[in-house]
């Protein structure tokens, strides 16, 4: 998926002379090009920044990571683009479906394939830094030392503070009494150790030995509906029943309980989910008929 992504980035960038000649002569009538211009500007940011995240490493420029600037100048394309083809609308001609179009667009994700082959060939002789990072393009931080790993909110949600002497656990599942456990109770089921990676879209990952409980230890048999897992701030995730084999509530990491900015005192582990999937703070999980692509597909919150 991320190579895709990048070869389709760089076939932009291969798409910038054919463009330029239709740019040239479209500058040529004089009429509004605020627009056109605005788009290309964002589009070139964009790219840029992605393509530095990826070579250069995962620097700030003022304060902001370059891969925040990329997604940031990716979204602010969106209308733009929109405006811009709403202004241009071409109806499509069945003459744009030939041998010779289908051949062009191969011509052009081969030159862009290449392109990015070249690029990743040379960050890796170059020993830059983006020959470090992973397959989706994050860069370690804080393996095995969850004091140096990254403390990441998707959206606006914010640390709460859970005392863990108050704290408890509800377990429900449709047509049951729900089940309340403490955090002392958790910590005596606590008895599983895996190691597994967090991979956080903003840009960094990090493997640690997670303790907890198994989501099948804790819930029984699962084989119909969805789990959900909702955390004290009211973030939720929901899971299809079949990661009951693989989910964990985890208490601690690298040995040492679960701090407050990392999800303490129990947050979720989601081998092999993008870190917003493993919501921290838990209060309650529960098993319902509701479907748990239902959801949005990335949390508001
Ligand atoms: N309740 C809650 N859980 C959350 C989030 C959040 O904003 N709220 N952010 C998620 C995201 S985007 C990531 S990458 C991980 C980060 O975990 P960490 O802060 O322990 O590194 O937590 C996830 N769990
Ligand atoms: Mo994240």
């Amino acid at each position: 998926m991320s190579v895709l992504h990048g070869v389709l980035g760089l076939g932009l960038l291969v798409l910038v002379p054919c463009k330029s000649v239709i740019v040239r002569r479209g500058l040529r009538r004089q009429r509004g090009h605020a627009l056109g211009i605005a788009l290309a500007v964002v589009v070139a940011l964009s790219l840029a920044a992605g393509i530095a995240h990826s070579i250069l490493g995962p620097f700030e420029v003022a304060g902001v990571t370059v891969l925040d600037a990329h997604v940031a100048f990716a979204v602010a394309a969106v209308p733009l683009v929109l405006l811009h083809v709403r202004g241009r609308r071409q109806r499509p001609r069945a003459a744009d479906l030939t041998r010779r179009t289908a051949l062009r667009a191969i011509a052009l994700l081969g030159a862009a394939a290449i392109g990015y082959g070249v690029l990743e060939s040379a960050t890796s002789v170059a020993r830059l830094p983006g020959a470090r990072r992973r397959a989706t393009g994050s860069y370690e931080a804080g393996s095995g030392e969850p004091i140096a790993m990254p403390i990441t909110q998707w959206f606006t949600d914010e640390v709460p503070s859970v005392d863990p002497s108050a704290y408890q656990l509800a377990v429900t599942r449709t047509g049951e009494p729900a089940r309340r456990l403490t955090y002392d109770e958790l910590l005596s089921m606590s008895d599983t150790t895996r190691a597994a990676v967090l991979d956080c879209t903003g840009g960094w990952w990090a493997v640690q030995s997670w303790r907890g409980i198994r989501m099948d230890t804790l819930l029984g048999a699962v084989d119909h509906g969805s789990i959900w897992v909702r955390s004290v701030t009211g973030y939720t995730r929901g899971f299809p029943w079949q990661d009951a084999a693989t989910m964990m509530l985890a208490t601690h990491a690298a040995g040492v309980p679960l701090s407050p900015g990392h999800g303490g005192p129990v947050r979720l582990v989601a081998p092999g989910r993008r870190g917003f999937w493993w919501v921290k703070w838990v209060e309650q999980v529960s098993v319902e008929p509701r479907p748990w692509w239902s959801e949005p597909p990335f949390p508001l919150q």
